[in-house]
């Protein structure tokens, strides 16, 4: 595998650099930070769609696969960024969007009209059942035009595909097809584990109907098909596999298999929603955030399956804001969350903005938000009888838009981010918060970053040892210990701002490969600190 000891980045286009003053970031605002991508370390960059779209959903609602909205630029402005990234040695992966298309598309403009062939791309149905959006409400929508209902797991825009027709799946083997022409490195696949949708379309009555669409029936056969036919096997694809199971990630993930490279899995992402509900807040369970990661760790290993690691994306809040603590302890609770991804088996992705410990948006006021599911659950929270306050103490704390804000670049205008109005509010706390002033810090979350970065590539133990969870009785320190051949790793964590005791004193004949406190402890381990000890 040649990504073994590769790191990714995350780009979420909108929000990273705007080239040309519209407010908006784009493909020639990447390829003017080539050089800090390529000076933190990291081999691909994984960037969010910017295909033609109306930009309900920024992006992943397509209105057409092979061309670029203007918003974001032009074809040569993208021919112009793989030249530049392949001489840095970067490669671009791309997000493709099969669970569904935006109903401005073309395909389904034609099914609306009749035409049999498109009515085939979509899940056009005489009787709705009862499923709900993951975006919030029913997730049929009537058209009159036929008199039918559609699917659409998400928003009302986005029609789910028909997997289940082979004229479809060709069409999309010939989007991959496209953009692999176009010398890109791999691809990053949306919600990929939902598009092998049931036989029979039942009312779910225990449930929003997850357990019916979730590693559908043929959705083995479907990657084995896609990956066989557009010749994947040998790049970099990564799942977003949405409330997934453990086995099946193993099937997805296994060489053996030829399925995809890697998977994206939430589970350890919702152990601070209360009852399962991710818009009820209740502080991280640490007992299961530790369960998680033992289970996913060890069993992947054992298995063959690869995971992508990973707290943040576009879609999550922030995680110094989250499971770290964003005031006093920012730097130092971010270098400790940076740790213990870092240091686990798989492939880590940082997402724009985290290597600097970027913050949750703090957004004051509804009219601040612009991402559809924070603003239609902000309605729900209303509806079910919350106060305007809570529902905002709600979205401050779970809202898309708290990892989307711009990235923060410098302490001047829009942080850097864009000469012109952006597109969305920036965080007030750019000045204290952003690249260039981390640039100059040696002490930053960013060398931070670039260090643990260049350790995988430099430490066979972090890319391919083996990996054990050791259970501790105080559930607030997380270890775990790597090992190859002769090698011994051993990473440790504390999840609090409580200085725990812990007698450290076995690892004095240990060399100390990274850690976010200056000196050594042997006999306590402080409040958010991390070490990680290495013999050989
Ligand atoms: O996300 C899928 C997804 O399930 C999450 O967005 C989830 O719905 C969210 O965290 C709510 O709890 C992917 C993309 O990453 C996301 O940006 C898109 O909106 C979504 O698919 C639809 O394409
Ligand atoms: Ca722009």
């Amino acid at each position: 595998m040649k990504f073994f000891k590769s790191t990714v980045y995350q780009i979420y286009i909108k929000s990273f650099n705007d080239s040309n003053g519209d407010g908006i970031g784009d493909i020639n605002g990447i390829t003017e930070k080539l050089d800090y991508l390529k000076d933190l370390g990291v081999d691909y960059l994984w960037i969010t769609p910017f295909f033609k779209s109306p930009q309900k959903d920024n992006g992943y609602d397509i209105s057409n696969y092979l061309e670029i909205d203007p918003i974001f630029g032009t074809m040569e402005d993208f021919d112009n960024l793989i030249k530049e990234s392949n001489k840095r040695k970067i490669g671009i992966m791309l997000d493709m969007v099969f669970n569904h298309t935006s109903t401005e598309h073309i395909w389904f403009k034609k099914a609306l009209q009749g035409d049999e062939k498109y009515i085939n791309y979509y899940i056009f149905k005489d009787e709705k059942t009862n499923w709900e959006s993951k975006f919030g409400g029913n997730a049929w929508q009537y058209v009159k035009e036929l008199d039918k209902y559609y699917l659409h797991l998400f928003d009302v825009t986005q029609a789910d595909l028909n997997w289940d027709n082979k004229e479809l799946r060709e069409e999309l083997k010939n989007v991959v097809r496209f953009w692999k022409k176009k010398g890109v490195s791999g691809f990053r696949f949306d919600v990929v584990n939902l598009i092998s949708k049931p036989n029979k379309f039942v009312d779910d009555n225990i449930g929003d109907g997850r357990r019916f669409y979730t590693d559908g029936p043929n959705i083995h056969q479907y990657l084995k098909e896609l990956v066989k036919d557009t010749n994947l096997e040998d790049m970099i694809t990564v799942g977003e596999m949405s409330s997934t199971s453990l086995e099946n990630c193993i099937k997805y993930s296994n060489p053996n298999e030829k399925e995809l490279s890697q998977v994206f899995n939430f589970h350890h992402l919702k152990v601070d929603y209360k009852n399962k509900d991710k818009w009820e807040l209740m502080e991280a369970n640490l007992d299961e955030l530790y369960d998680i990661f033992s289970l996913w760790q060890e069993e992947m290993y054992k298995n063959g399956g690869w995971n992508a690691l990973f707290w943040c994306n576009h879609d999550q809040p922030r995680i110094v804001s989250r499971f770290g603590q964003d005031k006093e302890y920012r730097i130092i609770s971010s270098k400790m969350l940076a740790t213990f991804i870092h240091l686990l088996r798989g492939t880590p992705y940082i997402y724009q903005g985290e290597e600097i410990g970027m913050t949750n948006a703090y957004y004051k006021d509804i009219s601040e938000y612009l991402d559809v599911e924070s603003i239609n659950y902000y309605n729900i929270l209303l509806k079910k009888g919350k106060s305007k306050e809570e529902a905002l103490n709600i979205l401050s704390q779970r809202s898309r838009d708290n990892s989307r804000t711009p990235v923060q670049w410098n302490n001047t205008l829009n942080a850097g981010f864009s000469t012109g109005k952006p597109w969305m509010n920036l965080s007030n706390n750019y000045k204290e918060i952003n690249v260039e002033k981390d640039i100059k810090d040696e002490q930053s979350i960013l060398n931070y970053y670039k260090k643990l970065v260049s350790l995988r590539k430099k430490e066979d133990i972090i890319s391919q040892g083996d990996i054990k969870f050791i259970k501790q009785d105080n559930n607030k320190i997380f270890i775990y210990k790597r090992t190859l051949n002769n090698e011994k790793l051993y990473c440790i964590c504390n999840f609090s701002k409580e200085d725990i005791d812990l007698d450290m004193s076995k690892f004095k004949d240990y060399e100390v490969l990274i850690q976010n406190y200056s000196d050594v402890d042997y006999n306590k381990i402080r409040a958010y600190e991390a070490i990680v000890y290495i013999k050989r």
